[in-house]
């Protein structure tokens, strides 16, 4: 059956985890109608009060464990298996759901609350216990230096190269469950555009970047992105 799209790269952030019952960050009392950016994921933040910052990491890494993937992570997992071309997830949430839904191909821009990182050798280890900021980093034995593997505001986020490799080459960009208020992934749409993809958003309301995508369908991840995968894997 002809497909209409070779190479599909698809962008997800907190609204496809909402389902799941994890937070977002700008939705009514959301993550920053709690706690203020500047004060846990800077790192100035960390360096001025890295308890405090490791607190908030701390109950957002005990939070995502207790929750499972939802109907639309099955679904993109569904996508990347049954699309006869290439399909890349990049995804700006540091959760593990894609990845326990079955998403293989999968970039987390934003890091992983699963991880964490040493100031001191720049090592990873598993983020799987409270981290306190006296805790000694597994690798080099150095204290005080360990940190949630994710990106905060004013870092770069990983994997930039292969993004916007990515980017350059797609004919489908499909942004999901995002408000397109954080750069550098709000201008990935644009990126896709300039390379002449065709750029579909679902979500549940119109996002930041409404104005660059060619179709946009707005409800609930766990409806709508089952809808939309079942139609590209039936050649639409
Ligand atoms: C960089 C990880 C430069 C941590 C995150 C001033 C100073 C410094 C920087 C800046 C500045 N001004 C601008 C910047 C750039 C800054 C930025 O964009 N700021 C914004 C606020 C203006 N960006 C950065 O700092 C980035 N780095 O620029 O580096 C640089 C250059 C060279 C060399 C070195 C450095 C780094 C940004 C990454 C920050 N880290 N997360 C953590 O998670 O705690 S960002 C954070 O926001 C999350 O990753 C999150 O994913 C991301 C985006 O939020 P969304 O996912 O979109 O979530 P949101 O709640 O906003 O929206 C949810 C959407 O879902 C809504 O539209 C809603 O309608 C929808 N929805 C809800 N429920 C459902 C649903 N949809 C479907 N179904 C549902 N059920």
């Amino acid at each position: 059956m002809a497909h209409s799209f070779e190479r599909i790269v698809i962008l997800t952030g907190a609204g496809l985890s909402a389902e799941s019952g994890l937070s977002t960050f700008r939705d009514k009392d959301g993550i920053w109608s709690k706690v203020r950016i500047e004060d846990v994921a800077t790192p100035e933040a960390f360096m001025r009060d890295p308890q405090g910052v490791l607190d908030f990491y701390n109950g957002r890494r005990n939070n995502s464990g207790g929750v499972e993937p939802n109907a639309a992570h099955a679904a993109l997992a569904r996508l990347e298996a049954g699309h006869p071309g290439e399909v890349l997830t990049v995804t700006q949430n540091i959760d593990p759901l894609h990845e326990r839904a079955g998403t293989t191909n999968l970039i987390h821009m934003h890091g992983e609350i699963v991880k964490a990182l040493c100031n001191h050798c720049g090592g990873r280890e598993p983020y799987d216990r409270d981290l306190s900021a006296d805790d000694v980093c597994r690798q080099c034995g150095n204290r005080g230096g360990l940190r949630p593997d994710v990106v905060w505001f004013g870092e770069m986020p990983y994997q930039m190269e292969r993004i916007y490799a990515a980017l350059s080459r797609c004919d489908l960009f499909i942004s999901i469950g995002t408000s397109g208020n954080v750069y550098p992934a709000a201008g990935f749409v644009a990126e896709a555009r300039g390379a002449g993809a065709r750029t579909v958003e679902l979500n549940l309301e119109p996002s930041e970047g409404i104005s660059h995508f060619d179709e946009a369908i707005h409800g609930k991840a766990t409806e709508i992105v089952p809808v939309y995968v079942e139609k590209l894997l039936n050649g639409g």
